[in-house]
């Protein structure tokens, strides 16, 4: 009686038992590959703006001081001459002990593609006597439509409760706040990934 083998019952409910371990499994499995790629598009895009913004911090801390416009603060442009050794005397003061600078530096969104990559207000450059640097890509647009710095009706594009600017300088006691958000092509659930860093640099005097 015992070796007639398995019933058609038997047979049934062992494949519907498989059928639901391995669909478990596999919901298992499709999960962790997404938590990957959401952790890996995370890293990549924390990657990329630190490296601009650390970019941006050891440029603005040549920069001389008295040469920031200071009055165009808090805004998304800033712009300041760099200390630089113009009479090769090794340091970058001249013989009358006078701080010598560079031409103007900016750092801007490259709203009128000044480098002709075809990437525009998402491109964070550096522009010095025509040369352009690209600092990061993937900028945040700038919510502030009528640039008041303030949380207008209509401008939280995307709802999180606060106004994002992107990229956004201001003055913090001697130094500059550097606020710069990026946004990684890749889409997580839906949605960009997106992270947001904060620096105070103090320029030289
Ligand atoms: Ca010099
Ligand atoms: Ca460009
Ligand atoms: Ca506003
Ligand atoms: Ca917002």
């Amino acid at each position: 009686m015992n070796n007639r083998g398995f019933t058609l019952l038997e047979l049934m409910v062992s494949i519907a038992v498989l059928t639901i371990v391995s669909g478990a499994l596999y919901a298992a499995s499709m999960t962790l590959t997404q938590a990957a790629r959401s952790q890996e598009a995370k890293t990549a895009t924390i990657d990329h703006a630190q490296s601009g913004l650390l970019l941006m911090v050891r440029n603005i801390r040549q920069a001389s001081s008295a040469s920031i416009n200071w009055t165009a603060l808090p805004g998304p442009v800033l712009t300041y001459r760099a200390a630089t050794d113009i009479d090769g005397n090794g340091t970058a003061v001249d013989i009358g002990v006078e701080l010598e600078l560079g031409p103007v530096r900016t750092l801007t969104r490259d709203v009128s593609d000044l480098n002709g990559d075809g990437i525009t207000d998402t491109q964070l450059i550096l522009v010095e006597d025509g040369q352009v640097r690209v600092i990061a890509n993937g900028l945040l647009i700038d919510e502030d439509l009528n640039q008041n710095d303030v949380l207008d009706t209509g401008e939280d594009t995307n709802q999180n409760g606060v106004l994002d600017h992107g990229l956004w300088f201001r003055q913090a006691g001697q130094g500059i706040r550097i606020s710069l958000q990026c946004e990684q092509a890749t889409m997580v659930q839906g949605r960009p990934v997106n992270t947001g860093l904060f620096e105070t640099v103090v320029p030289r005097n």
